[in-house]
């Protein structure tokens, strides 16, 4: 059944990817990439809420995309990889979400609250009206599915929320899409301030984030050198928050339970315990890097993808646009 159900994520490339977005979203992505019909890109629009340097947007959506190449996420078969802002659609859907979304249904979005108290100079417009444009993109290909991290979650909720308010006033336009939010790995904490997320856009501390662009003897010292507590017990806890992110972190790349890993680690020191995850991680990523430095190298190779990747979108894009316009009431252009 799941052979004709559409799963759709984007990523921003608003840095360089680190292991929060490898473990927490596109491990996911890469395991339904087989069974699901795939819609994949980089949010690059999106990235406008925030003031980006150009050279390093054109140089981090490359990189994002060599990494869901890498991943086996490409367009042989029925995958599209694009980019955003290839398609226009997106920004003419996401005007009329913005007409259907309410300013309190926005004002109340964590992400919102979060990034203008950060970027107190630049509360703009766009970092409001964000959800909009990201309903936009879900709805234009009737995903079904959209996996990401938790942090999406109350974005998904918005989307159904207007998906369903459209519904309701123009009749079975839009397809009301699920969020899927893994089990383990959904939020990766900071290694050294593991109450705060683990964000690629946010890293002050360069051995607060892993990111795929380190080289392994780098990854395997910021594991070793995280943040645990003094009390060397190897139990997931809220006043744990550093040894629970290991955990975690353990957990999402061996596919074990967070019981199954406390059982493995019991009576075992912190050192020890931080060498293991190291190597738990290491092992994991090292053929993909390998991978993605070899595609990261050619850039006609990722060009050529998301150049037919997006015509490809923009005809499912155009026809659900078409579909909503006409429900408007909008003039047919003969
Ligand atoms: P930014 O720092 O620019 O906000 P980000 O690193 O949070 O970016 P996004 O581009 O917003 O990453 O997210 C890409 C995907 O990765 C999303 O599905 C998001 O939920 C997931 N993700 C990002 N950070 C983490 C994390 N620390 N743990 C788990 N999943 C994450
Ligand atoms: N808001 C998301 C990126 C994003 C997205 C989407 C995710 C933009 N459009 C559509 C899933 C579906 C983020 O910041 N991670």
């Amino acid at each position: 059944m799941s052979e004709n159900k559409t799963i759709l994520s984007f990523v921003q490339p608003s840095g360089d990817p680190t292991l929060g977005n490898y473990l927490g979203a596109f491990k996911n992505w890469a395991k339904m990439a087989k069974e699901y019909n795939c819609i994949y890109a980089i949010a690059d629009l999106h990235t406008l809420t925030v003031r980006q340097n150009p050279a390093d947007l054109r140089k981090n959506s490359r990189q994002m995309l060599a990494l869901l190449l890498a991943l086996g996420l490409d367009n042989e078969g029925k995958n599209i990889v694009f980019a955003q802002s290839h398609v226009s659609a997106h920004a003419e859907l996401a005007w009329v979400m913005n007409c259907y979304t309410y300013i309190g249904e926005l004002n109340r979005m964590t992400q919102f609250k979060d990034k203008s108290s950060k970027h107190q100079a630049n509360i703009n417009a766009g970092l409001l009206t964000y959800p909009c444009l990201m309903a936009a993109d879900i709805l234009l290909y009737k995903a079904d599915l959209v996996p990401v991290g938790e942090d999406q979650r109350q974005h998904l909720e918005l989307t159904r929320d207007v998906a369903e308010r459209f519904n309701n006033l123009y009749g079975d336009v839009f397809t009301v899409p699920e969020a899927y939010i893994g089990k383990v790995g959904a939020r990766i904490m900071g290694l050294q301030e593991p109450t705060r997320k683990m964000s690629k856009s946010e890293s002050a501390n360069a051995n607060n984030v892993i990111f795929l662009n380190d080289d392994i003897n780098q990854i395997a010292n910021k594991i070793k050198r995280a943040v645990t507590d003094s009390d060397n017990t190897i139990k997931a806890a809220e006043d744990k928050p550093g040894i629970t992110n290991l955990l975690n972190i353990y957990c999402a790349v061996t596919g074990k339970t967070v019981e199954e890993a406390e059982k493995e680690f019991a009576g075992m020191g912190y050192g020890a315990f931080k060498g293991a995850v190291a190597e738990a991680v290491v092992e994991d990523l090292r053929p993909l890097k390998a991978k993605y430095d070899e595609i990261l190298k050619d850039k006609t190779y990722i060009d050529n993808i998301i150049k037919d990747g997006a015509e490809r979108a923009s005809k499912i894009a155009y026809r659900t646009l078409g579909k909503v316009y006409k429900k408007l009431g909008f003039l047919p252009r003969t």
